[in-house]
């Protein structure tokens, strides 16, 4: 009998490089909202996994980025919380995309904090072997990286190397969570995050960074208000999307209602499955101007 060990593990990079789409991948589960958005990750997200004796705690994170509102800010400060926080950093980049002024700006700021780091270059499907094999030449001497493994997030390529190495470098004594912890997100605020994806996912350009989701009622089976016409073990789920002015109130209104009964339809789907049980979303557009550097507001929604 080995002993427990475990490390704590930063996903760090940048805006869009699959990072929420990796957590998910080594958790086996949908955790994190994902889409082609930049900044669908606000918030720092954990998800524990254990594996034989050694327990991973990843800490999901917002994408680097110029902070433009009190919001931003508080976005990067999660990232550089959970860089202190790590054992262990996975910088995921698009191996797509070129090495750029971001890339140059991330290895100053992680060649300072001196953490073991993983090159992770994501989304091998969309490359040759040879220019793979360019990216990892490009990308090598930004750091003195610990490992370098090239991997496909959305589709799990390669993840039985890295979680190898991970279980490798899992070196710190103990484990810090129970063996049923899985994540420090509630049931509620995995509900928003859900729902707040499907507007990414349905709406383009700036509508979405200015959209937040506020559960406003949660009704479980014996509450008095709970529908009458629901199934008797089901939850009722009542929610407000935030939107920065009213022009994106009509686009996520669609016409005819067309838009948001579409997000509604497909957020109650996914939430049926994170809740495996019967589920009735409500959504309310709400018109709510600066609530982006609104610092209340900011608290209100836990960011
Ligand atoms: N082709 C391809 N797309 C990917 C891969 N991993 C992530 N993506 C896509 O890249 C986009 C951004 O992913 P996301 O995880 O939200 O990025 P994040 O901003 O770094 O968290 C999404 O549209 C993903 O589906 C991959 O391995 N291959
Ligand atoms: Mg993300």
């Amino acid at each position: 009998m080995g002993e427990h060990r475990h490390a704590t593990v930063a996903i760090i990079g940048l805006p869009n490089a699959g990072k929420s789409t990796l957590l998910n991948a080594l958790l086996g589960q949908k955790l994190a909202a994902t889409s082609q958005m930049p900044q669908t990750t606000r918030t720092r997200v954990l998800g524990v996994v254990d594996r034989g004796e050694a327990q991973l705690a990843f800490l999901d994170t917002p994408g680097i980025h110029l902070p433009k509102h009190a919001l931003n800010e508080r976005m990067m400060a999660h990232v550089e919380q959970a860089l202190e926080e790590a054992d262990l950093v996975l910088w995921v980049v698009d191996a797509n995309e070129y090495l750029g002024t971001g890339e140059h700006a991330l290895a100053k700021r992680l060649r300072k904090l001196e953490r073991p780091t993983y090159l992770l270059l994501n989304k091998i499907d969309l490359l040759s072997k040879g220019r793979l094999l360019e990216k990892i030449a490009t990308y090598k001497d930004l750091l003195p990286f610990k490992e370098v493994v090239p991997i496909g997030a959305k589709m799990g390529l390669n993840m039985d190397p890295l979680w190898n190495l991970l279980e490798r470098d899992a070196t710190q004594p103990g484990w810090p969570y129970d063996p049923e912890t899985f994540t420090d997100q509630t049931e509620r605020s995995l509900a928003a995050e859900f729902i707040r994806e499907k507007v990414l996912r349905k709406t383009r350009e700036e509508v979405p960074h200015g959209v937040a989701v506020l559960i406003e009622q949660w009704l479980e089976p014996g509450h008095e208000d709970y529908p009458e016409d629901m199934a008797p073990e089901g939850v009722f789920i009542a929610a407000q999307i935030l939107v920065d002015r009213d022009g994106h109130r009509k686009i996520l209104l669609g016409s005819q209602g067309e838009m948001i009964k579409d997000i509604r339809q497909s957020a109650q789907r996914e939430l049926k499955k994170l809740l495996q049980r019967p589920v009735r979303l409500e959504l309310f557009v709400k018109v709510d101007e600066g609530w982006r550097d609104r610092p209340d507001r900011l608290d209100r929604l836990s960011i």
